[in-house]
């Protein structure tokens, strides 16, 4: 059975699948003892990725009321996925580089 889909519905299924990935996954580089970006704009559910390309070691913690988060040591090319379920502002830490700080919003589309 051959499935003719209408350029039309190529369309919406293609701005459907952009908007997906959107929402699902953000990616956020350590380099130089930095993140980049350093601060992300998320909706709730979202899971972001935090790979270190840099040559050291990380530990990335979240430390808050709301959020607890502790990624343990995190070698060079090691990727650390955090999700993000809850609405609020986020301050993910490295516990050897007290300089690293990423801020991380999460709120719905549209929301101020
Ligand atoms: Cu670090």
């Amino acid at each position: 059975m051959r499935l003719k889909l209408s350029p039309a519905t190529m369309a919406v299924l293609a701005a459907l699948s952009a908007a997906c990935l959107a929402a699902d996954t953000d990616v956020v580089s350590q380099r130089g003892r930095k993140f980049t970006p350093d601060a992300i704009r998320v909706v709730p559910g979202t899971t972001v990725r935090i790979a270190n390309d840099d040559r050291v070691t990380h530990h990335l913690y979240i430390d808050q009321s709301d959020m607890k988060f502790d990624s343990g040591e995190q070698a060079v090319g090691v990727d650390v996925n955090l999700r993000f379920d809850h609405e609020g502002h986020f301050a993910v830490r490295c516990a050897i580089h007290p300089t690293m700080h990423l801020d991380v919003t999460v709120a719905p589309e549209g929301a101020p």
